[in-house]
């Protein structure tokens, strides 16, 4: 897959600047935008990623529309597993690096990436898939002090080296083109078989919030779109599409 990269020193949002040129045609599908800051950086559901100037590794790719809408989960799931082999290049120890249902990847049960996968029309009403990755990078233990809900951690606390964050997004774009062209050579059914190994969530007792209601069961399966099967007891299975994992 061949990418086109823009860098910025500063943007409200890389998904936002990839979205208002994208709907208006003025770049295609492999554009990737990276900003140095951002000052709007979003998450998931309305929240909010932060990271100072130079600290992480923030960027978007718009991409073909690879699959059809209802399988928009399975991409997140697929950038996660270009990230994860990323970041395994960039640590060299996957044995504390895990992914985690939907989008995160935590090395020993801290943040270090999250995904943002959102879907929208052009003006001439083509599909628009866009993908959004932070990477701690540079940050410190005092960076994330503040009210993170979970516990965050960058590659310069596990390794102890500094990086130039726009230096690294070559590495992260060859993993990630991997998984892409795979998907269109080997269709989709293996990518939710390869996170789930990546994951180590089978069998693991976990508790999925969704808005006010909570769910505790047993890991059984991610299914082929990308939904989490558990098994809550006595024969009963639920099949969850959204919300947040603990365990
Ligand atoms: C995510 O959301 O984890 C998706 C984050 C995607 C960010 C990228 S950066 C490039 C692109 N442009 C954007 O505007 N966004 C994407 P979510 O699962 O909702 O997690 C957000 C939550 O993580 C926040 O509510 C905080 O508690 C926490 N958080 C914020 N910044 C963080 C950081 N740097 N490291 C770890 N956790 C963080």
């Amino acid at each position: 897959m061949e990418f086109q990269v823009y860098h910025f020193d500063s943007l409200d949002s890389t998904n936002n600047w990839l979205k208002q040129n994208a709907v208006q045609g003025f770049i295609k599908p492999g554009a990737v935008v990276q900003a140095n800051f951002q000052s709007d950086g979003r998450g998931r559901l309305g929240r909010k990623w932060e990271s100072k100037s130079e600290d992480g590794l923030m960027f978007s790719m718009l991409l073909e529309p690879l699959l059809p809408e209802s399988l928009l989960p399975l991409i997140g799931l697929l950038i996660s597993l270009g990230m994860f082999d990323g970041i395994a290049k960039e640590i060299g120890d996957t044995s504390q690096l895990k992914l985690r249902w939907p989008n995160d990847i935590l090395y020993d049960n801290k943040k270090l990436s999250g995904i943002l996968c959102e879907s929208t029309h052009s003006d001439d009403d083509k599909k628009l898939t866009i993908a959004g990755i932070g990477l701690n990078v540079n940050q410190t233990t005092a960076d994330f002090e503040g009210d993170f809900r979970t516990p965050a951690t960058s590659l310069h606390m596990i390794t102890g080296k500094r990086s130039s964050p726009a230096k690294l997004l070559p590495t992260f774009l060859q993993s990630i083109g991997f998984y892409l062209d795979r998907l269109e050579t080997e269709g989709w059914s293996w990518v939710s078989r390869e996170w789930i190994e990546c994951s180590g969530l089978t069998g693991e007792h976990v508790e999925v919030a969704d808005g006010n209601q909570r769910i505790a069961g047993i890991v059984e399966e991610i299914r082929v779109d990308g939904a989490l099967v558990l098994n809550l007891g006595r024969g009963v299975r639920r099949t969850v599409r959204s919300g947040e994992l603990s365990s």
